[in-house]
């Protein structure tokens, strides 16, 4: 960017309960990166940050963003409490947990009352990288260069995929 082309705050905010959860989180951060879409990330906890977490979710509107990806492990009551908090529509990214390999973060993400809703992805990697695109397809109604740049990573996807298995 010149230095008259200020780079574009950020439209989708990443956030997760710990540093541990970088490992998966960083997919929806490449997904987005790769799809030109501004985004930022933070570590947000729901139980050991839970100031952090109400300061961000209130803010996040007013500070532009207009998607939040929110991923956690075990007791996974970020996307949930970062929902309640926002308008925005928030995406829940289950990260997998040693004990119970993510289906305690699915269930714990997925199964929110009636009225606050989180877009639940599927545990882990996959999770997070169709978090991203999803990010991207909510964005891409009102930006039309963004939908051009999802079709061509469709198709360069679907052209990437080999006839034959061997
Ligand atoms: C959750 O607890 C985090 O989202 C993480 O997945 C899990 C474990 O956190 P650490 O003990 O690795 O910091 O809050």
């Amino acid at each position: 960017m010149s230095i008259d082309t200020p780079e574009p705050g950020p439209l989708v905010g990443i956030i997760m309960g710990s540093r541990s959860d970088w490992e998966t989180m960083r997919h929806a951060a490449e997904t987005l990166e790769k799809l030109g879409v501004p985004h930022e990330t933070k570590v947000v906890s729901a139980h050991r940050t839970p100031d952090r977490l109400v300061e961000y979710a209130r803010s996040a509107r007013g500070r532009g963003l207009q998607v939040i990806i929110a991923g956690a492990g075990g007791a996974a009551h970020l996307p949930g409490m970062a929902a309640a908090m926002t308008p925005l529509p928030v995406l829940g990214v289950p990260v997998e947990s040693h004990a119970l390999k993510g289906m305690d973060s699915l269930l714990s993400i997925v199964q929110m009352p009636g009225g606050v809703p989180v877009g639940t992805l599927a545990i882990g990697r996959a999770g997070a990288i169709n978090a991203g695109l999803l990010a991207a397809s909510i964005l891409a109604l009102a930006d039309p260069a963004l939908a051009r740049r999802l079709d061509e990573w469709r198709a360069a996807q679907t052209a990437g995929v080999p006839e034959t298995p061997a």
